[in-house]
């Protein structure tokens, strides 16, 4: 059985019923971003999982090491400081509260802009807050990440053969695209039962998809991140902490009209290890229309998904709940 500290109403709310432990799942795609085939490569895993493994992407791990030290500096921190750029808006520190819609979570997290042009009030104490240091390990990682996101994004036109290669890349790269840097921190749980083999596991982070067009994410070597299958079974993705697991948001999967999966994930936290990760989701400008690209629809009626701004989008999605499914905003009928 397992007994939480304090038997607190709020822990039991992260608790849900899964057989542990979770084996992990090496079945995962990995690509070779130097590779001559990556680019159907990339096709295939987003077309049947929705994430890969992304391996020789160029980012030196010290400058990941250093942005995740960064990061622990800032949340070993009393809570008292960290409360000042919380809740966040929603940039800034938030703890245990995943948007505004009563979604809970084992974690505390850093959400950032990655547009130096909308810093929001809650970001700039958090600046205010800190040394100079976190800021410039933070903007030198994404500007390295939104590099290999770019690369990643030409990669996937080129390999469905969308005649445009910055089809994807170009609303990232374009200097109002809405992109934020995500920091979680799911700390260790020692009053999880770690010896029995079936119970509750403990939720980080509930099930979603993302809304935006990709993520790059990175981790220190806990696991717990957990992928949806298509048969509808969760598996264990394997920490790695010096690679990228990419993964399809819900607009590549609108915009490759319906051919690429957004997929659905989560995160559990551990009973003895605190897992760290930095989470890269690149989206478009906020005006930029979102529709099935004209060469991926052979005709009107084969288009699955209508046209919606990236702005009612986000609105929407930021008015729902973690597990909603957002996508049906989308849909045609
Ligand atoms: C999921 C992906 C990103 O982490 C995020 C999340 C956002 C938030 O934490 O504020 C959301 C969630 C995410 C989707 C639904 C809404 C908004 C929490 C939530 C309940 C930053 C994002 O863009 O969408």
């Amino acid at each position: 059985m397992v007994v939480l500290s304090h038997q607190s109403t709020l822990n039991q709310l992260f608790l849900i019923k899964t057989c542990k432990p979770p084996h992990m799942f090496m079945e995962v795609p990995e690509v070779d971003l130097t590779h001559s085939q990556a680019k159907t490569m990339i096709v295939k895993a987003c077309q049947e999982f929705g994430l890969f493994k992304l391996v020789n992407h160029g980012v030196p791990l010290e400058l990941m090491t250093r942005l995740e030290n960064q990061a622990l500096n800032f949340f070993m921190q009393p809570q008292s400081v960290k409360d000042k750029a919380t809740p966040p808006d929603p940039y800034g520190y938030g703890s245990k509260r995943i948007g505004t819609n009563g979604d809970m979570g084992w974690v505390e997290y850093l959400l950032l802009t990655t547009n130096p042009d909308v810093i929001s009030p809650k970001t700039l104490l958090l600046f205010q807050q800190n040394p100079q240091i976190f800021r410039c390990a933070m903007e030198e990682y994404i500007r390295a990440v939104k590099k290999v996101c770019c690369e990643v994004l030409e990669l996937m036109a080129e390999g469905l053969e969308i005649g445009t290669r910055n089809v994807f890349s170009r609303l990232i790269s374009d200097e109002r695209s809405d992109s934020c840097l995500r920091v979680n921190r799911y700390p260790a749980c020692p009053e999880l039962n770690a010896e029995a083999l079936s119970g509750p596991n403990l939720i980080g982070f509930g099930e979603h998809t993302d809304p935006q067009i990709i993520s790059v994410l990175r981790s220190n070597n806990t696991s717990g991140l957990q992928i949806c299958l298509q048969d509808g079974t969760w598996a264990s993705i394997p920490p790695d902490h010096t690679s990228f697991y990419v993964n399809v948001g819900d607009l590549l999967q609108v915009m490759t009209n319906g051919r690429f999966r957004s997929v659905k994930h989560r995160v559990l936290a551990d009973s003895s290890m605190s897992r760290l990760s930095m989470i890269y989701f690149g989206g478009p400008p906020l005006n930029e229309k979102i529709a099935p690209l004209h060469s991926l629809v052979s005709n009107e009626e084969e288009s699955l998904y209508r046209e919606l701004t990236w702005r009612e989008y986000k609105n929407a999605a930021y008015k729902s709940r973690l597990s909603d499914n957002r996508l049906s905003l989308f849909d045609k009928s």
